[in-house]
This record gives C-alpha cells, structure tokens and sequence, in this order.
C-alpha cells in the first residue's frame, strides 16, 4: 500500500479536496503508477456537475495523464518499473471482438467495470478517511499515484516530457484523430469546427495537417479566436453576431456547406446545426462532444436522405498501446504543437482554479504538475 496525495470528488457539484489516499498495490494484471503531470478536460468537469450516467462518487477524476510505472503486479510483461507510460481510458487488449475487428478502436475487455469505477476484478484500490473510493474513466490521474490494467497504458519514449504529452492522453490525439481518422479529410477539403476548446483547436491542427482548404472556427467566446487563427483556422465566427441560424450563415459561406464538420462541444443543438452546414451529397459530420444524462440530437431525416453523413468519434479512433507511442514521437519531431494548448500549469492543491478557469472560457487546457 502507498499513500497518495489526490484530488477527491466526494459528490457531484462540489468542489474536489485534497486527501491522503491509500492505494492498494498492484493485483494480477495491474500497474502502478506515479503520475508526473495530468491535464483537465472538459469531461471531468462534466462527470463533476453530475451530468454523466456514469458518474458515480466518492471517486478520483482524471485522465488525461503521464506517468511512470513503479511496480507491476504478476502476469504483467509489457512494462516495468521505471517506464514512462500515458493512462489509458481507452484500453487496447488485442483480443476482445472489438480490436480484432480492425474497426474500431473501442477496446471492450473491460468497459464494464471501468464505467462502475471498479479495476476489472470489480473492486477498487484507493481509500480515503477509511472509505472506499472509485476509479474513474479505468485512469484517476487526479490523484499521484494510481493502480491501472496492463492494458490500460501506453509505453512511451522517455525523452518525450511527461508534463506535455500528458496532453496527448486525451484532448490533443481525439481532436487530432477525429479528423485524420474518424473523418478522413482529403486535401482541399472545407472544415468546419464548433467549439474552440482544447478538442477544437486539435481537429484544427488535425485539419491543417490534412491539408483542408478552408478551416472554419466557430465558438461563442471570440478570446479563443487567435489561438484557432495561429494553429491553423483559415476564419472564425461567432455566431451570435448573426441573426440566422449559424447552419446557414456557413452553408452561404460555404457554396453549400462544408465537406466536413466537427462538434467539440457536447451541445446537442450544435450537434444538430453541424450536420446541416454540411454539402447536401457528401458533407459528414462527427460528433466528439459529450451531451449530458437524457440529451437525445434530432435533425430531419431529409438531411441524411439527401447524402449528409453523421458520425462520432472516442479518443479520435486511436487504438492507445499500438498508435498512441507515435503521437509522442510526432510531438519530439516537432509535428504535433502541445505548447500552445497549455495556458496554465499549477499544483495539485490548485485543481479547482482549473476547473474555474475551464467555465469562465479563460484556459485552453491547465496542466496540473504532482
Ligand atoms: P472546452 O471547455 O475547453 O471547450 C469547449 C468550447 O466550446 C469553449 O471554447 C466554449 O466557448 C465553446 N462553446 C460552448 N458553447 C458553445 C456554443 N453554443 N457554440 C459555440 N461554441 C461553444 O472543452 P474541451 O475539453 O475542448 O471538450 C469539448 C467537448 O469534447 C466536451 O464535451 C468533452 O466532454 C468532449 N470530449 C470528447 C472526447 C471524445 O473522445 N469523444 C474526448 C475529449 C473531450
Ligand atoms: N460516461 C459517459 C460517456 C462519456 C464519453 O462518451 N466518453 C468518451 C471519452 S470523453 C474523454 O474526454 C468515450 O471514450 N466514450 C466511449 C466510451 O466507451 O465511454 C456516458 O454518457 O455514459
Ligand atoms: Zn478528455
Ligand atoms: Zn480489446
């Protein structure tokens, strides 16, 4: 057993305290790891406000993390103490129907138990003030150390610093991956991408990296524009400026609406307003944000009748042991920018200034450092 600071949601709505946890070590199958640095995405926050079916508490948020491995329990050979690794909230078995598939990168070998906050023995391995607390997303980075499947991480290169390539753990590969891999953007396309956040701004880089023609940013909140501008958007809207619906203002823009577009919100009417700025014919839409418990989207179907495609995207397609150790070595290339996406960094004590600056539009992605 070690004893572990972490970030502790103990209900919905609140804020999260920090506690000395007891984490268990590592059981048949497991790793333990120290967390070096974790990133805040916006599906913490939505798992906090209590919006996510699967939200359950006490439990320890987090996934967008770099870690190291301190110590392997029996069974594990693919990592060993002192490799540097990326949780993974998308495992990759290699044997389960889903990733024999060659279709998907939704790992299954333990889905159920990871969305019951369990390890896949249907227990838990973290205790604070003598109660029981659960795992979240199969990774709880919020907390120093945390015990993860062996399949559940990723191997990476130790030159790749911990405390950028956390962000490669979730935000930047799902918006990078949902164009290059889910959407598969050909060269000359027009793109259009609702929600500059950190998912936003990656289909951005995403985008340019797939050469697309016309980049358009959407999002309410213009301070996000010159960031959207310098990674790549060739223009930004903000849609309340405009008296029609912003589905029409870009299908005008557009000639008939974009080749692609992407939703990194997790508005369900945006998601609908995506899918209609698309061409008629050939225009496809993804969705990556995620909607709240009971939120259903609607569109009529003349709008799928007449060619538009819709789609979504987890972790932008990308199959974490086997593709992920690639996105770092892109990042040491210099291919894949994460400087920019960190607009502020803070202690573990510091957690809920995260959060504050998430709601009031101010950060792109904090990256708290252990
Ligand atoms: P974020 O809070 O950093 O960014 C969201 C952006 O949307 C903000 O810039 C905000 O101003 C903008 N916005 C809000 N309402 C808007 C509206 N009506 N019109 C236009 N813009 C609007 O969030 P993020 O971390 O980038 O995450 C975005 C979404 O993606 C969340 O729903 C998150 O849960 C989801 N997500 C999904 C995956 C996946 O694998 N599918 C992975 C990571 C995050
Ligand atoms: N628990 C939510 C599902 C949330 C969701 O869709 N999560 C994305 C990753 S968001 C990362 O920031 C995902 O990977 N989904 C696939 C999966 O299996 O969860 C709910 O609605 O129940
Ligand atoms: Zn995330
Ligand atoms: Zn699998």
């Amino acid at each position: 057993m070690v004893k572990s600071r972490a970030a502790v949601a103990w209900a919905a709505k609140r804020p999260l305290e920090i506690e000395e946890v007891e984490v268990e070590g590592p059981k048949q199958g497991e790793v333990l790891v120290r967390n070096v640095a974790t990133g805040v995405c916006h599906t913490d926050a939505y798992t906090l406000s209590g919006a996510d079916p699967e939200g359950a508490f006490p439990a320890i948020l987090g996934h967008e993390g770099g870690a190291i491995v301190q110590e392997v329990g029996p069974g594990v050979t693919t990592v060993k103490p002192g490799d540097h690794v990326i949780p993974l909230y998308t495992p990759e078995c290699g044997t389960c129907k889903f990733c024999l598939s060659g279709k998907t990168n939704l790992c299954q070998r333990i889905r159920a138990t990871q969305g019951k906050g369990l390890m896949p023995d249907g227990t838990t391995r973290f205790r604070a003030k003598g109660q029981p607390v659960l795992h979240y997303m199969g990774t709880s980075t919020f907390s120093e150390y945390s015990v993860l499947p062996e399949i559940s991480v990723a191997k990476i290169s130790k030159e790749a610093p911990l405390e950028k390539v956390c962000l490669l753990g979730c935000g930047v590969t799902t918006g990078i991956g949902a164009v290059l891999n889910t959407a598969k953007v050909e060269p000359g396309s027009t793109v259009a991408i609702f929600g500059l956040g950190g998912i936003g701004i990656s289909a951005i880089i995403g985008a340019t990296m797939a050469k697309a023609s016309r980049i358009i940013g959407i999002d309410v909140n213009p301070s996000k524009f010159e960031i959207a501008r310098q990674l790549g958007a060739t223009e930004c809207i903000d849609p309340r400026v405009f008296d029609n619906p912003i589905q029409e203002v870009i299908v005008e823009l557009t000639d008939g609406g974009v080749d692609y577009s992407f939703e990194c919100i997790g508005n369900v009417n945006v998601m609908r307003a995506a899918l209609e700025c698309c061409h008629k014919g050939w225009g496809e839409s993804v969705i990556v944000g995620v909607a709240g418990a009971g939120e259903e989207i609607c569109t009529r179907p003349f709008q799928l009748v007449t060619g538009r495609v819709w789609r979504g995207s987890a972790f932008g397609g990308v199959k974490g042991r086997s593709e992920l150790p690639g996105y770092v070595d892109r990042y040491m290339k210099g291919e894949i920018p994460l400087d920019p996406f960190i607009t502020h960094t803070m202690g573990l004590d510091d957690i809920n200034e995260a959060f504050d600056l998430m709601h009031e539009g101010k950060s792109i992605r904090s990256v708290i450092h252990y």
